[in-house]
């Protein structure tokens, strides 16, 4: 008896704790305030749900759900729109003609994925409506009102007209068929292949849920070093008890396409995107995919880039190899996300300029069907680039944003990096492509040049850790990411106000400080470990830790020492007119900007230039002294965000409160890793002392230089 006494609470506490990170920003608690409490209760006396489609008893049983949790009291299902104080939803068809003439005005301002909230009726007979031109719209709509209660707003007279303004929002995972993730620091890949396709695990369910609730429509769910075995019936059987579990919830399927699939699951001899029985190849495969998955989204590609098969094996083009596959997919609607992520050994011009290179001569040429997909940054996703240059330069082809979500370059799981600041940064960069204002966010969602595709992709950060992304903080940057694809206008401040509303607590003594905390998060990164404008200055391989000494990888362009060109006379590279001109790719006003010393934005300044190490800074300090202090800023940084977070405890539950406490002491540990790492290597070169107010380093070089990590995650 009192074992299993000591059993049900042992397991009780198992499965809370479990809990408390599984839920994300869906937690629905009762709300705190009585007053506002009251005041909510006393507009949602019940719920007519109109309709009963697979979507709609999804939101209904979201609303039920939500709003039972809430507001503390079972809420009502009805069928009936006219019934008193009751939300309705369905839609627009759903609903009786006089409300459809009411919102008339609104449904010709939303399109078929965004929704109406809206207060209507009389005084004594209101009705808040939401409803959308489709079911998944009204999804949406759900999800967007429970997030008001959620975070506290008001739902008086309430007048909502939304639609994203990005078409495909999409997470890319880079899962492999084997269970691990490239660049996965949360566990392994959601996905159990083994097990599918007749067990469908209860987080498919979950994640795709989690996925609507930010308005995201598109998975891909292989990693872009691709395994062609994806695309054999064995697998596609797998993918579509995927893509059916993810239809209701508004999320369509994709898959990458390994370029060579033709020679290793087809048995030809060639992958030659001319050549008549690969197209023939192609064709037949989308055939066979469509007829599972009538509404698969289609195929992303890495073609020739760092060492996958692309259609330059056959002496063909980006546009060759492309093509062929928008025309096999163009029939039944599907499209081709072409990776620009190309640079190469062969090529001895600056690596940041290769991308562009390659593909702005291809401008107008792809088929409409065709997005090319850039990352963010000319280099790869490093704490902070500038913008792309491609962005801005191929006016007449719909180009789409890869941010990463998981952190390869921003210290894995175990750093609390809010990464919207960093996507804001970016997406609000202009390009004056066509003059002022022409920023990356107009860009890709196709409003500049009215492109009818527009997308942008996250590399995933989730995993099968209980927590999804390793860090309890790393959800906010799914969550971020989310709702800055469905509305890249976004402020990260507000989004952040959101996330932890809904994740931890409405009350203003946590919101606001730990608000600022992640809000400072993202520079503080820049700070320890790459400030001014370093990039790339990791370990290589695993790209754990600091290795700006690497040296002797085969392909220079892997090396930090490339990028960072340390030696007795100053650091940066070189990319004005007198170095490798990169910025000569962006429009004038930007490269002019980029150019010269003086105008350069200080936080890019060893992006665009070498310079010595008495250079003197805007705020007066050498070059050498910056540097150092901004590697300390960032150390001290780490240490308030975990003096902020230590005071915390009374608005958290203990289990979450103890996880962050001990990452944010790996992250500080860590910080000053990189501080003292790169601060000795570069001192080498400068010569120079520390300058005072930073700390002395707590090991040698030799030692730094020393450490080895084989088991290092995500490097497989
Ligand atoms: C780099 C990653 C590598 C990816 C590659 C890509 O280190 O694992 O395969 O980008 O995006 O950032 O293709």
């Amino acid at each position: 008896m009192y074992f299993l006494l000591i059993l049900t609470v042992f397991m009780f506490s198992l499965n809370v704790s479990g809990q408390q990170d599984y839920k994300l920003w869906l937690r629905y608690d009762k709300i705190e305030n009585k007053e506002l409490l009251s005041g909510y209760s006393s507009k949602i006396k019940g719920i007519a749900a109109l309709g009963n489609s697979k979507t709609i008893q999804l939101a209904t049983e979201e609303l039920q759900q939500g709003l039972s949790g809430l507001l503390g009291m079972k809420i009502e299902i009805q069928q009936n729109q006219n019934a008193q104080s009751i939300l309705v939803f369905g839609s627009k068809s759903s609903l009786d003609e006089a409300t459809q003439q009411k919102l008339k005005k609104e449904f010709e301002q939303i399109n078929n994925e965004g929704y109406i909230i809206k207060t209507i009726g009389s005084k004594e007979n209101e009705q808040i409506v939401i409803t959308a031109k489709t079911d998944v719209g009204v999804l949406y709509g759900v999800f967007y009102f429970l997030r008001l209660i959620q975070t506290n707003k008001s739902i008086t007279n309430i007048n909502i007209v939304d639609s994203p303004k990005i078409n495909i929002r999409m997470l890319n995972h880079w899962d492999n068929l084997n269970g691990t993730v490239e660049r996965g620091y949360a566990g392994s890949s959601l996905w159990n292949w083994q097990k599918l396709p007749d067990f469908i695990d209860q987080r498919y369910i979950d994640y795709a849920r989690a996925n609507a609730s930010i308005g995201i429509n598109g998975t891909v769910l292989n990693n872009v070093n691709a395994n062609a075995i994806i695309l054999t019936p064995q697998y596609l059987e797998k993918v579509e008890a995927l893509a059916n579990t993810f239809r209701p919830y508004g999320i369509k399927v994709y898959l990458t396409a390994r370029f060579s699939a033709p020679i290793e699951i087809g048995k030809l001899k060639t992958a030659d995107p001319y050549d008549a029985d690969v197209i023939n190849w192609w064709k037949e495969k989308v055939k066979e995919i469509y007829k599972r998955i009538p509404d698969f989204g289609g195929f992303l590609v890495k073609a020739n880039s760092e060492g996958q098969p692309g259609p330059q094996n056959y002496g063909r083009n980006h546009v060759d190899g492309a093509n062929m596959l928008a025309d096999a997919l163009a029939p039944f609607g599907g499209i081709v996300m072409w990776r620009a992520f190309v640079y190469s050994e062969h090529d001895v011009d600056d690596r940041a300029k290769q991308a562009y290179s390659e593909f702005v001569p291809y401008e107008g040429k792809f088929r409409d069907n065709v997005i090319v997909q850039v990352k963010n940054g000319a280099i790869d996703f490093q704490p902070r680039e500038p913008f792309h240059p491609m962005f801005g330069a191929m006016p007449k082809t719909p180009l789409m944003m890869e941010f990463q979500i998981t952190q390869e370059y921003l210290g894995f799981s175990s750093h609390l990096v809010f990464l919207p600041k960093l996507f804001q940064e970016v997406l609000e960069s202009d390009t004056y492509c066509k003059g002022k204002g022409s920023t990356v966010a107009k860009i890709i969602d196709g409003s500049l040049e009215n492109h009818k595709i527009s997308g942008i992709a996250g590399v995933a950060n989730i995993g099968s850790d209980l927590n999804w992304t390793g860090h309890p903080f790393a959800q906010a940057n799914w969550y971020g990411y989310g709702r800055l694809a469905w509305n890249p206008y976004l402020d990260s401040g507000l989004i952040a106000e959101d996330w932890l509303r809904s994740t931890f607590s409405n009350d203003k003594n946590f919101v606001e400080p730990i608000k600022q905390m992640m809000l400072n998060s993202r520079e503080a990164v820049v700070n320890y470990m790459t400030p001014l404008g370093l990039h790339h200055i990791m370990d290589t391989g695993h790209h754990y830790g600091p290795g700006p000494w690497v040296s002797n990888l085969s392909r220079p362009e892997w090396n930090p020492v490339y990028y960072h060109k340390a030696d007795k006379n100053g650091i940066g590279f070189d990319r004005s007119k007198s170095g490798s001109n990169a910025t000569g790719q962006y429009a004038s006003e930007v490269g002019k900007m980029f150019d010269d010393v003086t105008t350069c934005p200080e936080k890019e300044l060893l992006w665009f230039h070498h310079l010595p190490w008495d250079y003197k800074l805007s705020n007066g300090q050498t070059l050498w002294n910056g540097m150092a202090l901004k590697y300390q800023e960032g150390v001290d940084e780490v240490k308030t965000m975990a003096s902020t977070w230590d005071k915390m405890g009374k608005y958290v539950d203990e289990q979450r409160f103890n996880e962050v406490k001990m990452l944010l002491g790996i992250q500080y540990k860590e910080a000053r890793w990189w501080r003292d790492a790169c601060l000795l290597y570069f001192q080498q070169f400068s010569g120079k002392e520390l300058p005072q107010g930073v700390e002395k380093p707590t090991q040698t070089l030799e030692y730094f230089q020393s450490l080895k990590f084989p088991f290092a995650p995500g490097n497989n």
